[in-house]
Protein backbone atom coordinates (compact mmCIF):
# COMPACT_ATOMS: atom_id res chain seq x y z
CA UNK A 1 0.00 0.00 0.00
CA UNK A 2 0.91 3.18 -1.14
CA UNK A 3 1.34 6.49 1.59
CA UNK A 4 -0.64 9.04 0.76
CA UNK A 5 1.49 11.90 -0.26
CA UNK A 6 2.86 14.04 2.43
CA UNK A 7 1.86 18.13 1.86
CA UNK A 8 4.65 19.77 2.76
CA UNK A 9 2.83 22.14 5.69
CA UNK A 10 1.27 20.02 8.23
CA UNK A 11 -2.35 20.43 9.61
CA UNK A 12 -4.81 18.02 11.50
CA UNK A 13 -4.15 14.74 10.12
CA UNK A 14 -0.33 14.77 10.08
CA UNK A 15 1.40 12.59 12.28
CA UNK A 16 2.98 13.46 15.03
CA UNK A 17 4.92 12.03 18.28
CA UNK A 18 4.80 13.12 21.74
CA UNK A 19 8.10 11.47 23.74
CA UNK A 20 7.23 7.84 23.07
CA UNK A 21 3.86 8.36 21.74
CA UNK A 22 3.29 8.35 17.61
CA UNK A 23 0.10 9.73 17.28
CA UNK A 24 -1.60 9.21 13.68
CA UNK A 25 -3.52 12.92 13.73
CA UNK A 26 -3.44 16.28 15.84
CA UNK A 27 -6.53 16.01 17.09
CA UNK A 28 -6.61 15.93 20.77
CA UNK A 29 -9.58 15.36 22.85
CA UNK A 30 -9.47 17.99 25.80
CA UNK A 31 -10.36 16.68 29.33
CA UNK A 32 -13.90 16.88 29.91
CA UNK A 33 -15.66 16.95 33.49
CA UNK A 34 -18.92 14.32 33.12
CA UNK A 35 -18.71 13.07 36.30
CA UNK A 36 -20.00 10.02 36.36
CA UNK A 37 -17.54 7.84 38.34
CA UNK A 38 -19.14 5.23 40.87
CA UNK A 39 -19.19 4.86 44.15
CA UNK A 40 -15.67 5.55 45.82
CA UNK A 41 -14.94 7.96 42.38
CA UNK A 42 -14.18 4.75 40.67
CA UNK A 43 -14.20 4.54 37.10
CA UNK A 44 -16.15 2.52 35.49
CA UNK A 45 -16.63 0.33 32.06
CA UNK A 46 -19.27 2.85 31.22
CA UNK A 47 -16.37 4.86 31.41
CA UNK A 48 -14.11 2.77 29.24
CA UNK A 49 -16.33 2.38 26.95
CA UNK A 50 -16.86 6.73 26.44
CA UNK A 51 -13.19 6.72 26.43
CA UNK A 52 -13.05 3.73 23.78
CA UNK A 53 -15.66 5.04 21.42
CA UNK A 54 -13.48 8.22 21.37
CA UNK A 55 -9.77 6.68 20.61
CA UNK A 56 -9.42 7.82 17.04
CA UNK A 57 -8.37 11.14 18.67
CA UNK A 58 -4.49 11.23 18.31
CA UNK A 59 -4.15 12.02 21.96
CA UNK A 60 -7.19 11.56 24.60
CA UNK A 61 -6.57 13.43 27.85
CA UNK A 62 -8.69 12.10 30.58
CA UNK A 63 -11.46 14.14 32.72
CA UNK A 64 -9.79 16.30 35.80
CA UNK A 65 -9.04 13.54 38.37
CA UNK A 66 -8.46 14.07 42.07
CA UNK A 67 -4.75 13.24 42.87
CA UNK A 68 -5.99 12.88 46.98
CA UNK A 69 -9.22 13.30 49.08
CA UNK A 70 -9.13 16.83 49.49
CA UNK A 71 -8.55 17.73 45.98
CA UNK A 72 -12.24 16.70 45.15
CA UNK A 73 -14.58 19.76 44.72
CA UNK A 74 -17.59 18.19 42.62
CA UNK A 75 -20.24 15.13 42.89
CA UNK A 76 -18.78 11.84 41.32
CA UNK A 77 -15.45 12.93 39.58
CA UNK A 78 -13.34 10.33 39.33
CA UNK A 79 -9.93 9.90 41.60
CA UNK A 80 -6.26 8.18 41.32
CA UNK A 81 -5.21 7.79 44.76
CA UNK A 82 -7.33 4.46 45.50
CA UNK A 83 -6.41 0.90 44.54
CA UNK A 84 -10.08 0.63 43.33
CA UNK A 85 -9.33 3.77 41.42
CA UNK A 86 -6.29 2.14 40.29
CA UNK A 87 -8.27 -0.66 38.60
CA UNK A 88 -11.13 1.23 37.65
CA UNK A 89 -9.29 3.32 34.88
CA UNK A 90 -6.88 -0.10 34.26
CA UNK A 91 -10.01 -0.78 32.44
CA UNK A 92 -10.44 2.42 31.15
CA UNK A 93 -6.74 2.30 29.35
CA UNK A 94 -6.87 -0.74 28.41
CA UNK A 95 -10.30 -0.09 26.53
CA UNK A 96 -8.52 2.77 24.81
CA UNK A 97 -5.60 0.74 23.67
CA UNK A 98 -7.71 -2.21 22.17
CA UNK A 99 -9.05 0.27 20.21
CA UNK A 100 -5.86 1.90 19.00
CA UNK A 101 -6.08 5.15 21.19
CA UNK A 102 -3.63 7.00 23.34
CA UNK A 103 -4.67 8.53 26.72
CA UNK A 104 -3.03 10.50 29.26
CA UNK A 105 -4.60 11.28 32.75
CA UNK A 106 -5.17 14.95 34.02
CA UNK A 107 -4.07 15.55 37.87
CA UNK A 108 -6.20 17.58 39.66
CA UNK A 109 -6.63 19.27 43.22
CA UNK A 110 -8.98 21.71 43.27
CA UNK A 111 -7.68 23.61 46.02
CA UNK A 112 -10.48 26.28 47.20
CA UNK A 113 -13.15 25.14 44.48
CA UNK A 114 -14.16 22.87 47.53
CA UNK A 115 -16.69 21.99 50.16
CA UNK A 116 -16.59 21.11 53.45
CA UNK A 117 -19.03 18.06 52.43
CA UNK A 118 -16.53 16.50 49.95
CA UNK A 119 -13.51 17.26 52.11
CA UNK A 120 -12.02 14.04 54.73
CA UNK A 121 -13.39 14.61 58.33
CA UNK A 122 -15.57 17.90 56.73
CA UNK A 123 -12.40 20.18 56.99
CA UNK A 124 -12.05 23.17 54.87
CA UNK A 125 -10.75 23.31 51.66
CA UNK A 126 -7.45 24.58 51.72
CA UNK A 127 -5.78 26.78 49.09
CA UNK A 128 -2.34 29.42 48.92
CA UNK A 129 -4.48 32.00 51.02
CA UNK A 130 -7.83 32.26 52.94
CA UNK A 131 -9.63 34.18 50.58
CA UNK A 132 -13.02 33.14 49.18
CA UNK A 133 -13.88 32.56 45.59
CA UNK A 134 -17.57 33.95 44.57
CA UNK A 135 -19.29 31.01 43.73
CA UNK A 136 -21.40 27.75 44.66
CA UNK A 137 -20.20 24.22 45.21
CA UNK A 138 -22.71 21.69 43.81
CA UNK A 139 -23.10 19.05 46.64
CA UNK A 140 -25.39 16.31 47.24
CA UNK A 141 -27.52 18.80 48.91
CA UNK A 142 -27.85 21.09 46.12
CA UNK A 143 -25.87 24.38 45.35
CA UNK A 144 -24.14 25.51 48.36
CA UNK A 145 -21.73 28.45 49.09
CA UNK A 146 -18.27 28.33 48.71
CA UNK A 147 -16.67 28.21 51.99
CA UNK A 148 -13.25 30.77 53.28
CA UNK A 149 -10.43 28.03 52.66
CA UNK A 150 -8.03 27.01 54.91
CA UNK A 151 -4.65 28.85 54.26
CA UNK A 152 -1.70 26.03 53.41
CA UNK A 153 1.18 25.95 56.27
CA UNK A 154 4.18 25.64 54.68
CA UNK A 155 4.97 22.09 56.33
CA UNK A 156 1.83 21.15 54.51
CA UNK A 157 3.09 22.10 51.14
CA UNK A 158 5.48 19.30 50.43
CA UNK A 159 3.20 16.62 51.08
CA UNK A 160 0.74 17.87 48.51
CA UNK A 161 3.48 17.86 46.23
CA UNK A 162 3.86 14.08 46.90
CA UNK A 163 0.19 13.14 46.45
CA UNK A 164 0.66 14.69 42.42
CA UNK A 165 3.84 12.43 42.04
CA UNK A 166 2.06 9.51 43.81
CA UNK A 167 -1.04 9.86 41.61
CA UNK A 168 1.29 9.95 39.07
CA UNK A 169 2.80 7.21 40.02
CA UNK A 170 -0.28 5.63 40.08
CA UNK A 171 -2.20 6.77 36.78
CA UNK A 172 1.26 4.88 35.11
CA UNK A 173 0.15 1.61 37.01
CA UNK A 174 -3.43 2.17 35.97
CA UNK A 175 -2.16 1.96 32.20
CA UNK A 176 -1.86 5.61 31.08
CA UNK A 177 0.43 6.56 28.37
CA UNK A 178 1.79 9.39 30.95
CA UNK A 179 -0.15 12.69 32.73
CA UNK A 180 -1.35 15.76 32.07
CA UNK A 181 -1.00 18.43 35.22
CA UNK A 182 -4.36 20.24 35.61
CA UNK A 183 -2.71 23.99 35.94
CA UNK A 184 -5.41 25.56 34.88
CA UNK A 185 -9.08 27.22 35.69
CA UNK A 186 -8.61 28.30 38.65
CA UNK A 187 -7.78 25.21 40.26
CA UNK A 188 -4.91 24.83 43.26
CA UNK A 189 -2.09 25.29 41.34
CA UNK A 190 -3.56 28.18 39.29
CA UNK A 191 -4.30 29.63 42.47
CA UNK A 192 -0.69 29.37 43.70
CA UNK A 193 0.41 31.00 40.41
CA UNK A 194 -2.18 34.33 40.57
CA UNK A 195 -1.66 37.28 42.42
CA UNK A 196 -5.60 38.04 42.89
CA UNK A 197 -5.76 34.42 44.85
CA UNK A 198 -1.99 34.36 46.63
CA UNK A 199 -1.37 36.70 49.08
CA UNK A 200 1.24 34.51 50.77
CA UNK A 201 4.55 36.47 52.37
CA UNK A 202 6.85 33.26 52.26
CA UNK A 203 8.47 31.38 49.45
CA UNK A 204 5.67 30.83 47.62
CA UNK A 205 3.77 34.21 47.23
CA UNK A 206 5.05 37.49 46.08
CA UNK A 207 7.15 37.40 43.26
CA UNK A 208 6.09 35.90 39.73
CA UNK A 209 8.92 33.29 40.43
CA UNK A 210 8.03 32.38 44.41
CA UNK A 211 4.07 32.30 42.64
CA UNK A 212 5.76 29.85 40.20
CA UNK A 213 7.55 27.45 42.49
CA UNK A 214 4.65 25.01 43.96
CA UNK A 215 4.01 24.31 39.78
CA UNK A 216 7.60 23.80 39.10
CA UNK A 217 7.60 21.61 42.07
CA UNK A 218 4.75 19.71 41.41
CA UNK A 219 6.33 19.16 37.51
CA UNK A 220 9.62 17.81 38.81
CA UNK A 221 7.83 15.24 40.93
CA UNK A 222 5.88 14.11 38.08
CA UNK A 223 8.49 14.19 36.12
CA UNK A 224 10.74 12.06 38.66
CA UNK A 225 8.07 9.60 38.94
CA UNK A 226 6.97 9.01 34.80
CA UNK A 227 9.55 10.80 33.33
CA UNK A 228 9.24 14.50 31.20
CA UNK A 229 8.53 13.07 27.87
CA UNK A 230 5.42 11.53 29.33
CA UNK A 231 4.50 14.72 31.67
CA UNK A 232 2.31 17.18 29.85
CA UNK A 233 0.91 20.53 31.59
CA UNK A 234 -2.44 22.69 31.04
CA UNK A 235 -2.70 26.11 31.74
CA UNK A 236 -5.40 28.57 31.03
CA UNK A 237 -3.38 32.15 31.37
CA UNK A 238 -6.67 34.61 30.20
CA UNK A 239 -9.29 31.96 31.73
CA UNK A 240 -11.44 33.77 34.96
CA UNK A 241 -13.10 30.77 35.28
CA UNK A 242 -13.32 29.77 39.26
CA UNK A 243 -12.92 33.58 40.16
CA UNK A 244 -9.50 33.64 39.34
CA UNK A 245 -7.28 36.83 38.33
CA UNK A 246 -4.23 38.34 37.85
CA UNK A 247 -2.28 41.73 37.21
CA UNK A 248 -0.47 40.95 34.61
CA UNK A 249 -1.27 37.37 32.99
CA UNK A 250 1.53 38.29 30.15
CA UNK A 251 4.16 38.55 33.00
CA UNK A 252 3.40 35.49 34.58
CA UNK A 253 2.93 33.03 31.88
CA UNK A 254 5.94 34.39 29.87
CA UNK A 255 7.97 33.30 33.05
CA UNK A 256 5.97 30.03 33.11
CA UNK A 257 6.65 29.00 29.88
CA UNK A 258 10.57 30.15 29.98
CA UNK A 259 10.96 28.20 33.19
CA UNK A 260 8.99 24.88 31.75
CA UNK A 261 11.22 25.20 28.40
CA UNK A 262 14.32 23.25 29.77
CA UNK A 263 12.61 20.44 31.04
CA UNK A 264 12.03 18.68 28.02
CA UNK A 265 7.92 18.13 28.59
CA UNK A 266 5.79 16.07 26.38
CA UNK A 267 3.52 19.22 25.96
CA UNK A 268 1.76 22.44 27.31
CA UNK A 269 -1.52 23.00 26.69
CA UNK A 270 -3.17 26.02 26.34
CA UNK A 271 -6.26 27.50 26.77
CA UNK A 272 -6.87 30.43 24.66
CA UNK A 273 -8.89 33.26 26.08
CA UNK A 274 -11.97 32.40 28.12
CA UNK A 275 -14.40 29.70 28.15
CA UNK A 276 -17.66 31.54 29.47
CA UNK A 277 -17.05 33.69 26.44
CA UNK A 278 -15.62 37.06 28.07
CA UNK A 279 -14.21 39.32 26.15
CA UNK A 280 -10.08 39.40 27.23
CA UNK A 281 -7.20 41.77 26.00
CA UNK A 282 -4.86 41.36 23.46
CA UNK A 283 -2.02 37.86 24.75
CA UNK A 284 0.63 36.68 23.15
CA UNK A 285 0.25 33.22 22.99
CA UNK A 286 2.88 32.40 20.21
CA UNK A 287 5.22 34.01 23.17
CA UNK A 288 4.37 31.26 25.09
CA UNK A 289 4.73 28.54 22.56
CA UNK A 290 8.36 30.42 21.31
CA UNK A 291 9.72 30.42 25.18
CA UNK A 292 7.78 26.96 25.63
CA UNK A 293 9.81 25.09 22.63
CA UNK A 294 8.15 21.97 23.09
CA UNK A 295 5.01 20.45 21.62
CA UNK A 296 2.33 22.94 21.92
CA UNK A 297 -1.42 22.08 22.16
CA UNK A 298 -3.90 24.97 21.59
CA UNK A 299 -7.51 24.67 22.74
CA UNK A 300 -10.97 26.85 23.18
CA UNK A 301 -13.77 26.76 20.74
CA UNK A 302 -10.87 25.65 17.27
CA UNK A 303 -13.43 24.52 14.42
CA UNK A 304 -11.74 22.66 11.77
CA UNK A 305 -10.38 25.47 9.38
CA UNK A 306 -9.12 27.76 12.55
CA UNK A 307 -7.44 24.49 13.76
CA UNK A 308 -5.54 23.97 10.05
CA UNK A 309 -4.60 27.92 10.08
CA UNK A 310 -3.27 27.26 13.58
CA UNK A 311 -0.91 23.90 12.87
CA UNK A 312 -0.24 25.46 9.20
CA UNK A 313 1.15 28.93 10.96
CA UNK A 314 2.78 27.19 13.42
CA UNK A 315 0.67 28.61 16.57
CA UNK A 316 0.03 25.32 17.62
CA UNK A 317 1.35 21.60 16.87
CA UNK A 318 -2.11 20.06 17.92
CA UNK A 319 -5.51 21.05 18.56
CA UNK A 320 -7.77 20.20 21.69
CA UNK A 321 -11.40 20.06 20.75
CA UNK A 322 -13.46 19.61 24.71
CA UNK A 323 -17.90 19.87 23.54
CA UNK A 324 -17.06 18.35 19.79
CA UNK A 325 -16.32 15.19 21.07
CA UNK A 326 -18.91 14.63 23.66
CA UNK A 327 -21.37 14.58 20.97
CA UNK A 328 -18.93 13.11 17.93
CA UNK A 329 -17.60 9.92 19.14
CA UNK A 330 -16.09 9.78 15.60
CA UNK A 331 -15.10 13.47 15.42
CA UNK A 332 -11.90 12.41 13.94
CA UNK A 333 -13.51 11.08 10.59
CA UNK A 334 -16.12 13.53 10.69
CA UNK A 335 -13.72 16.56 10.26
CA UNK A 336 -11.67 14.44 7.98
CA UNK A 337 -14.84 13.75 5.75
CA UNK A 338 -15.69 17.39 5.96
CA UNK A 339 -19.08 15.93 7.54
CA UNK A 340 -21.79 17.90 9.97
CA UNK A 341 -21.00 17.67 13.84
CA UNK A 342 -24.04 16.32 15.94
CA UNK A 343 -25.23 19.04 18.39
CA UNK A 344 -23.81 18.49 22.29
CA UNK A 345 -26.92 18.45 24.88
CA UNK A 346 -25.36 20.44 27.63
CA UNK A 347 -28.29 18.95 30.21
CA UNK A 348 -26.61 15.65 30.07
CA UNK A 349 -23.19 16.79 30.50
CA UNK A 350 -22.51 16.20 33.99
CA UNK A 351 -23.71 13.35 36.01
CA UNK A 352 -26.07 10.26 34.95
CA UNK A 353 -25.45 7.27 32.58
CA UNK A 354 -25.51 6.00 29.37
CA UNK A 355 -27.72 8.93 28.10
CA UNK A 356 -26.07 11.68 26.62
CA UNK A 357 -22.64 10.28 27.77
CA UNK A 358 -22.18 6.75 25.37
CA UNK A 359 -25.61 7.00 23.16
CA UNK A 360 -24.29 9.46 20.52
CA UNK A 361 -24.27 7.99 17.71
CA UNK A 362 -21.42 7.19 14.62
CA UNK A 363 -21.91 9.18 11.60
CA UNK A 364 -24.03 6.49 9.30
CA UNK A 365 -23.56 8.74 5.63
CA UNK A 366 -21.98 11.24 4.03
CA UNK A 367 -22.32 13.41 0.55
CA UNK A 368 -20.26 11.24 -2.25
CA UNK A 369 -17.75 13.87 -2.59
CA UNK A 370 -17.13 15.48 0.99
CA UNK A 371 -13.84 13.78 1.26
CA UNK A 372 -11.08 15.88 2.79
CA UNK A 373 -8.64 14.30 0.15
CA UNK A 374 -10.41 16.39 -2.17
CA UNK A 375 -8.63 19.49 -0.19
CA UNK A 376 -5.31 17.55 -0.19
CA UNK A 377 -5.68 17.23 -3.84
CA UNK A 378 -6.16 20.98 -4.69
CA UNK A 379 -2.95 21.52 -1.86
CA UNK A 380 -0.86 18.92 -4.21
CA UNK A 381 -1.67 20.82 -7.09
C1 LIG B 1 -16.47 21.65 34.42
C2 LIG B 1 -17.09 21.24 35.59
C3 LIG B 1 -16.32 20.83 36.66
C4 LIG B 1 -14.94 20.84 36.56
C5 LIG B 1 -12.11 22.31 34.57
C6 LIG B 1 -12.13 20.27 35.82
O1 LIG B 1 -12.69 23.33 34.20
C7 LIG B 1 -12.84 21.25 35.29
C8 LIG B 1 -14.32 21.26 35.39
C9 LIG B 1 -15.10 21.66 34.32
O2 LIG B 1 -10.90 22.18 34.35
Amino acid sequence: MQDRPTKTTPDLFTPIAIGPLALPNRIAMAPLTRSRAAEGNVPTALNALYYAQRASAGLSISEATQVAPEGQGYISTPGIHSAEQVKGWQCVTGAVHVAGGRIVLQLWHVGRISHQSFQPGGQLPVAPSAIRPNGQAFTANGFEPIPTPRALELADIPGIVAQYAQGARNAIEAGFDGVEVHGANGYLIDQFLRDGTNKRTDAYGGSIENRTRFLLEVVDAVIAVVGADRTGLRISPQNGQNDISDSDPQRLFNHVASALSGKDLAFLHVIEGDTGGVAVPPFDYKEIKRRFGGVFIANNGFDKERANEAIEEGRADLVAFGKPFISNPDLVTRLYLNAPLAPANRETFYGGADQGYTDYPLLRGVEPHSCYCDDLDRAWG
